[in-house]
């Protein structure tokens, strides 16, 4: 049910050298089932909601680079038990040049028992998760794309209220209440309705409050979608044509980074727009620091991608971002 697991005095030692592996509790996750059952944590009036059932269906496209068995193998048991089948066309791994033997041929025989066609992709050098991600996309067949991270656990309705919204308006980019897995102790925390994407000047991703003009435009309904200026980029679903006629990632991108908020300005710049539905929720282990190499190091890789985004997108406003983050022209 989501509990914290605690881990008994004499394994701590250990505990905290397995920890350097992935930047979070790789025992206390090891310990958990790879199909653990979750607490509901939706809205009671989103428990009734009923969704029309002809809606599109959707590929569920992975990217990792050295993730951990449970963590990885948690997110698809989740995905497939706990969406329709008939709304699941595959769900799609990208390996992103893992150096991990477990993640090669021991995946590929484990993934061949499930239940729901499972794919494995092998980028042929380390890319970066917007590339990965892009091949994934490629490769795919649903109607619509729905990206998660490695370390993700989906809840109990988490993705009818994701697509109806997607069938009512195809231009609609849409992501789940994002819940917190702790990295500690891998409990299952609700996330807030009351928050939504944003920036800094830096062109970091931050949450901020849901403003008074947006609670008015739903007349108190929280249960309604929240129109989000930005995403924090892991966990979203997109209508594939939608997708390819805004241009899909920039390709240009490397590692991690900067394609969270490139991807939110093009959807609103694009005649799209972006939405937090409030009824589907999935969580995620929030880590405090990267477990991987950044290849041409983590400031250099990120500026890179940042400035992409602010000369692609932003026009004058750039502006503010040089300002702020002087020596980092081209
Ligand atoms: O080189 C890489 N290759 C990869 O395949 C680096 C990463 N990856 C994979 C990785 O294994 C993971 O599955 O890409 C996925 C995302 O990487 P994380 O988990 O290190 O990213 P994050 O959760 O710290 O960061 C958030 O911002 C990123 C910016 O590039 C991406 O958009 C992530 O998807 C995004 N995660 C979320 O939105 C979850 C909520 C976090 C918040 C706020
Ligand atoms: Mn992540």
């Amino acid at each position: 049910m989501g509990k914290a697991v605690l881990i008994p005095k004499d394994d701590q030692e250990k505990m905290k050298e397995l920890f350097k592996i992935n930047q979070f509790n790789l025992m206390a996750s090891d310990l958990i089932a790879l199909n653990r059952s979750l607490p509901d944590v939706r809205l009671e009036g989103c428990k009734t909601k009923v969704y029309p059932d002809e809606l599109p269906n959707t590929s569920v496209v992975i990217v990792f680079h050295n993730e951990a068995w449970s963590t990885l193998l948690r997110t698809v048991y989740s995905v497939i038990n706990r969406s329709p089948h008939y709304l699941l066309s595959e769900v799609i791994l990208v390996d992103d040049a893992s150096e991990r033997d477990f993640l090669k041929l021991t995946l590929e025989n484990y993934v061949k028992n499930l239940e729901v066609p499972v794919k494995i992709i092998r980028m042929e050098e380390r890319s970066g998760l917007i590339r990965a991600r892009l091949r994934g996309a490629a490769a795919s067949k649903g109607q619509v794309i729905t990206f998660l991270d490695a370390h993700c656990e989906c809840t109990v309705g988490w993705l009818e209220p994701l697509l109806a919204r997607i069938k009512e308006d195809r231009k609609t980019v849409v992501c789940p209440i994002i819940d917190v897995i702790s990295d500690d102790t891998f409990e299952y925390m609700a996330g807030s309705d009351m928050t939504y994407g944003g920036f800094n000047w830096k062109l970091n991703f931050r949450w901020y409050p849901v403003p008074q003009r947006e609670m008015d435009r739903r007349k108190g309904d929280r249960t309604l979608p929240v129109r989000t200026p930005t995403m924090a980029g892991g966990l979203f679903s997109i209508d594939r044509n939608y997708f390819e006629e805004i241009g899909t990632y920039d390709a240009g991108m490397d590692i991690w980074g900067g394609e969270n908020l490139e991807m939110s300005f093009r959807i609103w710049q694009c005649g799209g727009s972006l939405e937090i539905v409030t009824c589907s929720h999935v969580g995620h282990v929030f880590r405090k620091a990267t477990p991987y190499t950044f290849p041409g190091g983590t400031g250099h890789v990120i500026n890179k991608n940042n400035r992409r985004l602010a000369e692609v997108w932003m026009d004058e406003f750039k502006d503010f971002f040089y300002i702020i983050s002087p020596g980092k022209q081209f």
